[in-house]
């Protein structure tokens, strides 16, 4: 393969430019799914594709693809490339939009350097990775990958109470192609490692082998308002109490076990919320993750028997609604193997790991051979306004994804002369 890289100052570019779509008057950065100011990310992006000679076209959820054929058979199975564009709240720039605006430059710069793919390629950015708005997260590629009825996800509630399938409509991106639409012959999917490890290790690439399973529940406990002067602690039945002690029976269990077992509560509220009165109901959300299924299950037992000792402990009622369930991930060892021969290549160091965020590749592993690369986070911060990687980091991640796919797809593909 001849020496081609990524154009690193238009990848840059674009991204600080994606990065300040969405902020607030205070200078947050919150592109909520299919919200006004994904919208104005979403266009960004399509015009970026149609900038770059690429077809854009939009799937019933949301889904935003750029495609180029080149002189390959279009109606050959393609070879996909993204990640998303919607962030958390308050989100730095990198989480997602990294993987499908380096998807896009790889595409680019193989176009302007007239190679001819064996088969064409595919940008995509997946609708609701996030989950923030709508549950589940990696709602869009769920639904690409067969894993969630189509109209069950556009008549999914958010937690503003809007409807998905609405929304998309109102902002211009319920397509016309069902999901799906393309079988892609394998996923790749380049992404900030978002923790620690690289980091720490000195290491520039990462090669994901697998991705550890999700619990995403929602709990609401029930208790009984009462005067926060004038009841004696022993009749209280203090909702807000319970959830406490339900947020430090997580933290303490999972710290003290030995297995990489993380546990989150992210939202919680209150009602009727006022200083002076004992809360009647409390809601919250528990994220559990493990990458042993088993063992998550297990957590996921510790939890529900706690809870029940909890309502009769504190006089409440408890129940729980299942917002997603993931089981962990092992990504196609062949890509896993391309991944280190790649940065190898590029005289990159590597290590095998464990992705510890969910990524619209582990639905994509569902339907076609899959893995994904990682750069490093500085601090190993994410989901946060302070999440940075060093611009020669992304490049190079780039410089990776950009060889893995000439090797699988430039004209003669592999010895074997076949794309994939
Ligand atoms: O929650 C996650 O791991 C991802 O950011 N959606
Ligand atoms: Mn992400
Ligand atoms: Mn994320």
């Amino acid at each position: 393969m001849t020496g081609l890289s990524v154009d690193g100052s238009r990848l840059l570019g674009r991204l600080h430019t994606l990065g300040e779509i969405g902020r607030d008057k205070d200078g947050r950065l919150t592109r909520l799914a299919a919200s006004d100011s994904e919208k104005a990310g979403r266009d960004a992006v399509a015009g970026w594709f149609r900038e770059a000679g690429l077809e854009v076209a939009v799937d019933r959820v949301g889904n935003l693809f750029g495609i180029w054929s080149g002189d390959a058979d279009a109606n050959a199975a393609p070879l996909m490339l993204g990640s998303h564009i919607d962030t958390v709240i308050n989100a730095g720039i990198y989480d997602g939009c990294y993987g499908v605006l380096a998807a896009l430059e790889v595409v680019q710069s193989m176009k302007e350097a007239a190679l001819t793919p064996a088969c064409p390629l595919v940008v995509a950015a997946f609708t609701n990775e996030e989950g923030v708005r709508y549950a589940p997260d990696m709602l869009g590629s769920l639904v690409y990958a067969g894993g969630l009825a189509v109209e069950d996800a556009l008549a999914t509630i958010g937690t503003d109470g809007t409807q998905l399938g609405e929304e998309l409509a109102r902002i211009g991106y319920a397509g016309p192609h069902e999901p799906g639409f393309l079988r892609p012959r394998a996923y790749l999917e380049l992404h900030i490692e978002q923790g620690p490890v690289l980091e720490r290790e000195g290491l520039p690439i990462g090669a994901v082998e697998n991705l550890q399973g999700i619990s995403w529940q929602r709990v609401i406990i029930e208790g009984r308002a009462n005067h926060a002067g004038t009841t004696p602690m022993s009749m209280r039945q203090d909702a807000g109490h319970a959830a406490a002690r339900v947020v430090t029976f997580l933290r303490d269990r999972a710290a003290a076990s030995n297995a990489p077992t993380v546990a989150t509560v992210g939202c919680m509220a209150f009602e009727p919320n006022a200083i002076n009165v004992i809360p009647s109901r409390a809601t919250f959300t528990v994220d559990l993750r493990d990458p042993d299924e088993a063992r998550l299950q297990r957590e996921e037992a510790a939890l529900a028997a706690y809870l029940d000792e909890l309502a009769v402990a504190e006089g409440v009622t408890i129940t729980t609604e299942r917002l997603a369930r993931f089981e962990p991930v092992i990504f196609d060892r062949g890509i896993v193997e391309q991944v280190e021969r790649a940065a190898a290549r590029r005289g990159l160091r590597c290590r095998r790991m464990t992705s510890g965020a969910g990524h619209d590749a582990q639905m994509m592993a569902r339907i076609c051979p899959t893995a994904m690369i990682f750069v490093p986070s500085k601090g190993g911060v994410s989901h946060n306004p302070e999440e940075h990687t060093a611009p020669d980091e992304l490049v190079a991640g780039a410089n990776v994804l950009l060889d893995m796919v000439r090797e699988l797809v430039e004209a003669g593909g592999d010895k074997r002369g076949r794309c994939w």
